[in-house]
């Protein structure tokens, strides 16, 4: 089939005015080259499930002990009255108290620290099969009785279209700074959802992050393809003690309901970029977003070393 001009300037074409069907994926899940597949801590079974199901769950990874003290740094940010009013520390819609709050690691040494734990860097890296830095990163706190959810999204689809982040080659990974149960509004996703791009409808304005944020409209696939994707792969939410790990695929559908429970649920994340895949313009936007929500200046990639410097030299 002859590829429009478009189609070849544009492999993923969204916000658009009309439905299109999803596109099938053009980039690796896996990115690292053939023959360094096996550099790094993930083994054949990790590797092949990541790219079969979008996402590797580590139950545990780290000790709830290791948790808690940046769960109490949370709580100390709430109470910072300069913070909290920033344009970085988004508002729940229903009950006003905080959300989202955005560039964790500029803020604070201690979850600046965390991005470059070697083992998840180590992870990530194999991954995207080159040197990383931090795209974006976020604490997304749902309060008890209070939290609001999430609508189905692809992460990948709004860095693409209002960050100009060009190829899907990047990873999140979301540490859980509380349990995640089936109460309290933990993560939900469609296994297998990132070998396809859905396109969606409706055109960017100007600042759609000050809405989006809260109550995320565009960027939301149409029912029936969420439908089609989740027979496939049905869908799962990873549960388990504070201290657990996520890592996933930028393009794989998720949401989460509201916190119905008593419990805080506070999940926080690093989303990781390959150096190879820095931000454009953006591809269906008006305008940049805010360095918080997509950096382009502190993209040096992240060295271990840093803080292990016994590793210095060990590649
Ligand atoms: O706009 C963003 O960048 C983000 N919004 C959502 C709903 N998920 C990922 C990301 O933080
Ligand atoms: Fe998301």
């Amino acid at each position: 089939m002859a590829q429009t001009a478009e189609a070849i300037r544009d492999p993923y074409p969204t916000r658009l005015q009309q439905p299109h069907e999803p596109i099938p994926r053009m980039d690796p899940v896996v990115h690292a080259r053939s023959d360094r597949r096996w550099d790094g801590p993930l083994d054949e079974v990790a590797l092949s499930r990541y790219e079969r199901d979008g996402f590797l769950w580590f139950e545990g990874f780290f000790s709830q002990e290791r948790m808690a003290p940046f769960f109490s740094e949370l709580r100390e940010m709430a109470r910072d009255n300069a913070l909290t009013e920033s344009e970085q520390v988004i508002q729940d819609p229903s009950s006003g108290r905080i959300r989202s709050v955005f560039g964790m690691h500029e803020i604070s040494e201690n979850f600046d620290r965390l991005t470059r734990d070697p083992r998840i860097l180590g992870m990530v890296r194999q991954l995207l099969g080159s040197e990383v830095y931090i795209h974006q990163s976020r604490i997304n706190d749902k309060f008890g009785f209070q939290g609001s959810g999430f609508d189905w999204h692809s992460d990948f689809e709004t860095w693409h279209a209002e960050d100009g982040m060009p190829r899907m080659r990047a990873v999140s990974a979301s540490i859980m700074l509380t349990d995640n149960n089936e109460f309290n509004g933990p993560l939900m996703l469609i296994p297998g959802s990132h070998h396809w791009f859905v396109p969606c409808v409706g055109e960017t304005p100007e600042m759609n992050w000050k809405e989006s944020l809260k109550a995320q409209k565009l960027g939301v696939p149409d029912k029936d393809q969420l439908a089609q994707l989740a027979s496939k792969g049905s869908i799962q939410a990873p549960k388990g003690p504070a201290g657990s790990l996520l890592l996933f695929e930028c393009n794989v559908l998720h949401a989460s309901n509201e916190n119905m429970s008593p419990w805080p649920r506070s999940n926080l994340f690093f989303v990781y970029n390959s150096v190879d895949n820095k931000l454009d313009e953006p591809y269906a936007a008006p305008v940049r977003r805010p360095e918080f929500l997509g950096a382009r200046k502190n993209t040096k990639p992240l060295a271990m070393h840093d803080e292990f410097p016994e590793l210095a030299g060990q590649g």
